[in-house]
């Protein structure tokens, strides 16, 4: 397609790189030439597929452009190292950063076809579990928008996070296809393959002048294949990639064994290496545990780290430069095994001595914890490894000697608890191998996600690491793309926001501030408000198609959309909800605004009391959606399959976001930006990036309840008693006891038990019934607001206008100067 040069400025006001007329023509030319087909005969598949490379026309030379600037100015770039990337759909988004997304409409519908029709028909990238993976998908996205020089490195899993249906109320997992018809954004890189060795044993030759010399001999090798995702900066000067790892056999299989009819041994070896980067592990948070999930780790691992090298070698012959040109991010704990691989090619393949290669190490690795909860930090058995990857082993045994020895002994000499707690090696009757502890020691920067966050990992997860290394620890709160979670998620808000603060907002989400003073003008609140009403329409419509319930778009869209986690407390909302159905039956005059409560979440398929919950919610919601004595004030819809395309459906039509996870365990949290930044009003605890949003916000301006972190260490310490809150309020009691009846499951009494046992008997870890009344004062609140629409309005403005901050173009800003002292090379 022959393009135009790019304006500069923001679409409404750009002039496209293409035409109307180019677009039709290289949609139909990648119809009848990419596709063998016509527009007669193609389907919507197809029309999307050839949409999405007449779209690859535009970005490939922009890849091309922005490989050769980098490359050949041998930059400093960020190596971006995760085991999730939670992409989403890229149709629509690749458009708008490439500001034609409204000509390719236009053009569409010449040739009689809706491009958001067409959107729909992509299926979701969707190869990362939750926040984490999704968090690293917004930062390429500033990465290539801010115009870093950038990589991302992840795996290339054929099945992504499991699909989820409903039988019966109860979550099934079903797996995820999502490129089993290939996939148009991708490239294979075969001339950038390398090769992974596992098992094996370690030999150890004695050379008199060298000294000792460490050979590696795998017991098995596997092919890292590298698949290229382009990521479009917005305003697509900058496109950076996503690079993917597949896994497949060094050799494709046996010709041997297969001409001696044995086909199926031969495949044996082929299947087991493709395991590798077969599945996502479906954990949020915690430890999987398995062989081949450190395998998958290793493998990541080495593919990127060798990936880099070569980049790196290509332009410097002195390993000095490396630490100048490289910087590593580890993306939690999941990349660890990058820093002995790296020691291991410095050390045995390049000759360094290990003084030098430590230095090196050090200064190239940074690492991000996003999360306190302890099963989510990360230990591999001694045994595992000494199995998997037994030259590593000796290498962290060699990290942990030295820094126990000249670090932990010369600050604590003799004290061998704090020797114990440091190691990185766990002295158990199963010998454990810490990964964020080996992560703390090496890297030169570790940071939190948000500003109580980083705290506590500086007082509670990390203190002696803080004491040894006081400048190491540090904090960047999180953000989120407003490309995806405003521009393109909300056209309606979005042209409301161009026409009244103009269009680089996008880019400069500070410009929001702009519409503060708008707050209280009440044909700016009319306008706003008939935008939420329209999302909250079209939000009707799916959950009329997906679950067949009728929802009114004038009750209170309530939603909480996030993992399944007991810690995130959908159970403290499933018993608000029981409350209030409650209230409605004793007395079915009860004053209240009709609610409609909406949930999205998928569990760990091994998590039971989550699953439970996803049950209890599904029968609670197929009881109050039939009761006609409720008038329709009460409605309870669990979405199945949440996942980011339907959370960009979500987003923009909640009138409510419910973010109350127990003060201190939610890291961050994006989701509550995604809502805010949308106009819902948030009631949420004192936890992760809610609290910064109340100091930007105002939190007179949203619906603050609960413990605070120090009032939960408080009560912990003290001892907690859940008994005391259930004898002592007898509408909780009652709530409760509920769970026990057969009310929601007719005939099958105590299906829901166990959520009250949860509660009570089990100790309720996290604080719900201590947390029950304030909250049901903070809806009380939300219930009186509502009633009046003028002052609801202004809040949603007031807080849609303050979430500047909670860009992940600041996060990457922050990460540039704070980490990576990179520089930006922008591409003219
Ligand atoms: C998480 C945290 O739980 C979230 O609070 C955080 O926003 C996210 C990104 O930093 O990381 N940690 C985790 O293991 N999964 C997450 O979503």
């Amino acid at each position: 397609m022959a393009t135009k040069k790019m304006n500069k400025k923001t679409e409404s006001v750009a002039v496209p790189s293409v035409t109307c007329a180019e677009m039709q023509q290289g949609i139909i030319d990648r119809l009848h030439k990419g596709l063998a087909t016509d527009k007669n005969k193609a389907n919507n598949k197809a029309w999307w597929n050839a949409t999405c490379l007449a779209v690859n026309e535009l970005v490939f030379e922009k890849l091309t452009k922005t490989h050769h600037n980098h490359a050949g100015k041998d930059t400093r770039a960020v190596n971006y190292l995760s085991l999730e990337f939670l992409m989403g759909r890229l149709l629509s988004n690749n458009l708008q950063n490439l500001q034609v997304f409204k000509v390719t409409e236009e053009a569409l519908k010449g040739l009689g076809k809706d491009l958001y029709e067409l959107c729909d028909e992509e299926p979701d990238m969707a190869l990362g579990n939750g926040g984490l993976g999704r968090l690293a998908a917004c930062f390429i996205d500033s990465l290539a928008t801010l115009g870093y020089p950038a990589i991302g490195y992840g795996i290339h899993y054929e099945h992504g996070l499991f699909k989820q249906e409903f039988q019966d109320g109860r979550q099934i997992e079903r797996p995820d296809t999502w490129r089993e018809y290939g996939n148009p954004w991708e490239i294979c890189r075969p001339e950038s393959i390398q090769l992974i060795p596992l098992y094996g044993y370690v030999e150890t030759l004695y050379d008199p002048t060298e000294g000792a010399k460490k050979i590696w001999h795998a017991g098995q090798k596997l092919k890292g294949v590298p698949w290229d995702i382009p990521i479009v900066g917005y305003g697509a000067k900058t496109v950076n990639i996503l690079r993917l790892w597949e896994s497949r056999a060094s050799e494709a299989f046996d010709w041997d064994v297969f001409n001696a009819g044995g086909y199926v041994d031969s495949q044996a070896e082929k299947s087991r290496a493709e395991t590798v980067s077969k599945v996502l592990y479906p954990n949020d948070s915690t430890d999987a545990g398995k062989e081949l999930r450190l395998i998958q780790q290793y493998f990541f691992c080495a593919c990127s780290v060798k990936d880099i090298l070569r980049r790196f070698k290509r332009a410097n012959s002195d390993w000095n430069e490396l630490p100048k040109k490289v910087a590593i991010q580890l993306n939690d704990t999941h990349p660890t095994m990058a820093i002995p691989e790296l020691m291991r090619i410095l050390i045995d393949l390049e000759g360094l001595d290990w003084d030098f290669a430590w230095d090196i190490c050090q200064k190239t690795f940074a690492y991000t914890n996003h999360t306190l909860l302890p099963e989510a930090l990360e230990k591999w058995s001694v045994g595992l490894f000494e199995k998997v990857l037994p030259r590593h082993l000796e290498i962290i045994y060699e990290i942990n000697a030295q820094f126990l020895k000249n670090v932990v002994e010369k600050k604590w000499p003799g004290d061998d608890q704090k020797k114990a707690k440091l190691s990185i090696i766990e002295e158990s009757d199963n010998r454990m191998v810490r990964m964020a502890n080996l992560c703390v020691i090496t890297a030169y920067k570790v940071n939190g996600v948000a500003a109580v966050h980083s705290e506590l990992v500086k007082t509670d997860l990390f203190p002696e690491f803080h004491e040894l290394f006081p400048t190491k620890l540090v904090n960047v709160t999180n953000g989120v793309t407003p490309r995806r979670w405003l521009k393109t998620c909300n056209p309606g808000l979005a042209t409301l926001l161009d026409e009244t603060i103009g269009d680089d907002w996008v880019l400069n989400l500070d410009k929001l501030k702009g519409i503060l003073p708008k707050a209280t003008d009440s044909k700016f609140q009319q306008r706003f408000m008939d935008i939420k009403k329209q999302n909250k329409v079209e939000m009707a419509k799916i959950i009329k198609e997906t679950t067949g319930v009728e929802v009114s778009v004038d009750a209170i869209f309530d939603v909480q959309i996030k993992r399944l986690h007991e810690y995130k407390r959908q159970q403290l909302n499933l018993i608000h909800i029981l409350t209030l159905y409650k209230r409605l039956l004793e007395n079915p005059d009860y004053d209240m605004v009709p609610r409609v409560f909406l949930f999205g979440a998928k569990a760990a398929p091994g998590y039971h009391m989550a699953k439970e919950i996803i049950f209890a919610l599904n029968k609670i919601a197929d009881k109050v959606n039939n009761d006609t004595r409720i008038k329709d004030k009460l409605k309870v819809v669990f979405l199945p399959n949440y996942r980011v395309s339907l959370a960009e459906k979500m987003f923009p039509a909640a009138d409510i976001s419910e973010q109350i996870s127990t003060a201190g365990l939610e890291a961050s949290g994006t989701g509550n930006m995604k809502f805010s930044l949308n106009g819902a009003l948030t009631v949420g605890t004192m936890d992760g990036a809610n609290i910064e949003m109340a100091e930007e916000i105002g939190e007179q301006h949203m619906f603050i309840f609960g413990l605070s972190v120090d009032e939960v260490k408080d009560l912990k310490t003290k001892g907690y008693k859940p008994y005391d809150y259930y004898y002592n309020n007898p509408e909780l009691k009652s709530v409760l006891d509920w769970l026990d009846s057969d009310f929601f499951t007719p005939g099958h009494p105590g299906l829901l038990s166990d959520i009250k046992r949860s509660l009570l008997e089990w100790g309720d870890e996290y604080l719900c019934l201590a947390d029950y009344a304030s909250y049901l004062e903070a809806h009380q609140k939300i219930d009186a607001l509502y009633r009046d629409q003028a002052a609801w309005a202004e809040k949603a403005i007031l807080n849609a206008g303050a979430m500047g901050k909670f860009n992940s173009d600041r996060s990457i800003e922050d990460y540039a100067s704070k980490i990576w002292k990179l520089k930006k090379f922008p591409i003219a």
